[in-house]
This record gives C-alpha cells, sequence and structure tokens, in this order.
C-alpha cells in the first residue's frame, strides 16, 4: 500500500470543495443542482434499461459527482504551473481547442482524468482557456495587459510549496492532500475587487469583454461549473420554475436516441458587483450556469459527419427559437444512423465491450479467436456499450462564450460578428504546447485505445471464462 493518497480522491475532494464554494458564490447553481438531480432521478425512474446500463458500466455513482468547470488564464506561466497542479489530481490536458475562429481572443485545452478507473471514479474536468495577446489589436493595450498579468500571481505560496513536494515525492500524504485541496481552490475563488481603476477596465472591456476578465482580477475565478443531466430537454423547459432563465438555444447535436458527443445549455451571466482600485464601484459579468448531457464518442469519421451536419443546419439565417433550431438540426441529422449496431458496424462511434461470462462457456478458446466481433455479439458472448465523450466542442464552447460574456439580449446564438474579423488568428497547436509546456493528449487516440483495450480484456475473460 502507498503511503500516498491516490491522485482519484484527491481529484474528488477538490471536485466536491469547489461545488461547495460556488454554490456559496453563486446560489443559481445550487438550484440548478436541485432541478438536475430531481430529472436525473425521473429519467431513470423511466427508463429502466438506461439504469440498468449505466449500473453494469460502473457509471452510475459518477453521474451525481460529476462537475466540468471553466478557467481563463492569461500567461504561459500561469498555465503550465497549472497543468502541474491538475497532474496531482490525475488530470491531463486532453485535446486542443482553438476559439479565435468564433472571435474569442483564446486558445484552450480540458485538463480531465483519462483512464477507465478514473473517469469512473470522478471524471471532473476544467475547459482552461489561455488569452492570445497577439490578438489583441492596440500595441499599447496589449503591453499594458501584459504588463498586469505580470504582476500577479495566481496561486499561493502553500499550494507551489505542494506541487513542488509532491512531484518530488511522487505523492502527498493525507495531511498534504487537504492542504493542497485549501490551497489550490484559492487559486478559483472570486474577487470582487479589480487589481485596476476603472479606466483601464473599460478600455480592456472596450477591446473584447473577455479580456478584462482574464486581466483585471487576482485570479481566474471559475465561471461555471456543470453537472451532468439525462435529459437536457427537460431541464431547460423546467428552469424558468427554479428562478433561472436559460439562453435561447441548446448546443450540439439534436436530441437522438442513441445522444451523440455533447449537447450543452447555460443560463446568463451574472452582473456583480465590483470594486476598482481608487475604490471606485461598478459591476462585472463572468460567472453562469450550464447543464450537459453526454452521449458516445465519436471516431474521426464520425466526428467528420457530425461537423458536416452541424455546418448545414447553421448556415443561413439564425433560426428564430430553440424549437426552430432543434427542427433545423433533427432535419440535418438524418443523415447521422441512430442505433447503437449501425453507429457501431459504420466506425462511427467509440464502444466498451465486456464479456458476457454466463454465455461464453460453449465457445472454445479457439472459437473465441476465430469468431470476430460481430459474431460474439450476435451471439451474446460479447456486448458494447457506446463509450461517454469526455470532451468538448469548440462551436458549443464559442456559443457558451459569446452568451455569458455580458450580452444582455437573447441574441446568443449567433457569434459576436463584429469582433469575428479582429480576432481571427487560426489555430497554433505548437503556441499553445509550447506554453503548456507538454503536449496535448489526442482524445482520439485516447478513445480508439480504451475501446481495443476493452475488448483485449473482454475476449481474454472469455476465453479464462
Ligand atoms: C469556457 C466555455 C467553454 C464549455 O462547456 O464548452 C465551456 C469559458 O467560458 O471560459 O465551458
Ligand atoms: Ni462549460
Amino acid at each position: 500500500m502507498s503511503q500516498w493518497i491516490s491522485p482519484d480522491r484527491i481529484r474528488a475532494r477538490f471536485s466536491h470543495a469547489m461545488s461547495t464554494m460556488y454554490r456559496n458564490e453563486v446560489p443559481q447553481y445550487g438550484a440548478l443542482l436541485e432541478l438536475v438531480e430531481v430529472v436525473n432521478r425521473e429519467t431513470l425512474a423511466a427508463d429502466t434499461a438506461l439504469a440498468e446500463r449505466l449500473d453494469a458500466a460502473g457509471d452510475a455513482q459518477r453521474l451525481s459527482v460529476e462537475r466540468h468547470g471553466a478557467i481563463r488564464v492569461g500567461t504561459p506561466a500561469e498555465l503550465a504551473m497549472l497543468r502541474r497542479l491538475f497532474a496531482v489530481m490525475g488530470m491531463l490536458p486532453v485535446g486542443y481547442y482553438d476559439l479565435s475562429q468564433a472571435g474569442v481572443p483564446v486558445h484552450s485545452t480540458a485538463f480531465r482524468p483519462v483512464d477507465d478507473d478514473a473517469l469512473r471514479a470522478n471524471p471532473f474536468r476544467v475547459f482552461t482557456s489561455l488569452l492570445r495577446p497577439e490578438l489583441i489589436e492596440s500595441a499599447s493595450l496589449r503591453e499594458r495587459a501584459l504588463e498586469i498579468l505580470h504582476a500577479r500571481d495566481i496561486f499561493t505560496p502553500g499550494v507551489k510549496a505542494l506541487i513542488e513536494r509532491g512531484e518530488a515525492q511522487g505523492g502527498l500524504d493525507e495531511r498534504d492532500a487537504d492542504a493542497f485541496v485549501d490551497e489550490a481552490l484559492e487559486t478559483f475563488r472570486w474577487h470582487s475587487d479589480a487589481t485596476v481603476d476603472r479606466a483601464t477596465y473599460e478600455s480592456l472591456s472596450a477591446e473584447h469583454r473577455l479580456i478584462a476578465d482574464v486581466v483585471c482580477f487576482r485570479g481566474p475565478h471559475i465561471n461555471h461549473l456543470t453537472p451532468r443531466t439525462l435529459d437536457i430537454d427537460e431541464v431547460q423547459r423546467r428552469m424558468p420554475d427554479y428562478g433561472i432563465e436559460p439562453k435561447a438555444t441548446i448546443e450540439g447535436p439534436p436530441r437522438r436516441r442513441c445522444p451523440l458527443l455533447l449537447r450543452q445549455t447555460s443560463f446568463k451571466a451574472l452582473e456583480e458587483p465590483v470594486r476598482f482600485a481608487g475604490s471606485e464601484a461598478g459591476s462585472h459579468t463572468a460567472r453562469f450556469g450550464e447543464i450537459e448531457q453526454r452521449g458516445v464518442a465519436l471516431t474521426a469519421k464520425g466526428r467528420a459527419l457530425y461537423d458536416r451536419l452541424l455546418a448545414d443546419a447553421r448556415e443561413g439565417a439564425p433560426a428564430a427559437d430553440n424549437a426552430a433550431h432543434q427542427a433545423r438540426l433533427e432535419a440535418a441529422f438524418d443523415g447521422f444512423p441512430d442505433d447503437e449496431a449501425a453507429l457501431r458496424r459504420e466506425g462511427l462511434a467509440f464502444f466498451h465491450y465486456w464479456p458476457a461470462r454466463d454465455r461464453a462457456a460453449g465457445l472454445s478458446a479457439n472459437e473465441i479467436n476465430a469468431a470476430g466481433v460481430e459474431t460474439l455479439l450476435e451471439r451474446g458472448a460479447l456486448w458494447a456499450t457506446p463509450m461517454v465523450y469526455e470532451d468538448f466542442l469548440p462551436v458549443s464552447a464559442a456559443g457558451i462564450f459569446q452568451s455569458n460574456l455580458g450580452q444582455t439580449r437573447g441574441d446568443d446564438a449567433t457569434p459576436d460578428a463584429e469582433r469575428q474579423g479582429e480576432s481571427q488568428g487560426g489555430p497554433n497547436q505548437a503556441q499553445f504546447e509550447a506554453a503548456l509546456g507538454a503536449a496535448v493528449v489526442d482524445e482520439i487516440a485516447l478513445y480508439a485505445e480504451r475501446e481495443r483495450a476493452s475488448l483485449n480484456a473482454a475476449l481474454e475473460a472469455l476465453k479464462t471464462a
């Protein structure tokens, strides 16, 4: 037995502490958690097959603790230290997201656990964006922003010491793990006192509201924390009953019998009081709420089809409302198979394979070797469940960003068109990875590897049954 606490446990404690903190900071988040819990309970009661399957895959428990959050940082050094901080909790940078296409001057990754057991234990993830100062138009404003950012330290001395200790020892003991959670949480806390005067805030905000959010505060406050629901349409419908006003449209694919990838909706950012340097009062909108429904992870082929159909659906004038938007999506997605066997056989989605021990009795190891996967599935010796998509979607993320940068009208379905041209920088993964101090993990390769490993393990288990 190791003397060190497992990263999975540290992550679970941290996720729980973050949830408690955010609930205190943003009461609507607490209301949303209650609503999601009610809808999940009702969905599972009405769909026993779904409940059994979640149970069998060991995914039932993760649902109630599953959250993702998001932060935005300003410098490569901040991002690199975050990578080390998240590593203590078993979270690696997965995927690269270019948001500049959507007029948001950042690029991003998601820190998350990567293996089956860790995901089952607690799949906590943090969508993490890095400001791209080269996309700030005005040279003087860019310099001012960098100067402000370089003067701050978003980490406590305590957390930095514990990160170093964990790296040197190969882990943290019980007491250090608890201290780490407390100290790490400080980085994500909201500070209502801005580090700059009103004039500076306003000039940065005029360039892009996101730049002011990243630059003008002591830390990268967590800007939302998202529970996972099994029925996002129902949650969206009931949000007003809980005093929550959702954004106009649900992002991502339409409702399906076999849910695809990720669907998301959010509620508008809160206008919160802040105090500028020199003690002038003002307000800032940064923090919001979001819910997500997760579906199956798609292969590169499935993803290409998804991207094409989504682009088709988004052509032309924006839909008038969510119902019209969803109808248009459903029509466009007619071309995407909606049963599990077809998704699997056509190589569109990833599956997790399981051995059905009781069925294997009649098959020798040779017969198992000779039979193809399809035959074993047909004979009931193997079964396959959709692999949950653990990542994010850049088009959806852009929609979430846009609707939460302090826009007050319900026009969040359309990107901020005037800004679009200004911030277009194109992807720069190499620059992002240089800042991070590591390569990001390729999410498609990760799903493929987990699928292969689950199939091999299932076949082995059948042969030894
Ligand atoms: C991140 C927005 C992206 C999601 O769920 O797609 C995101 C942000 O606003 O900082 O969280
Ligand atoms: Ni989010």
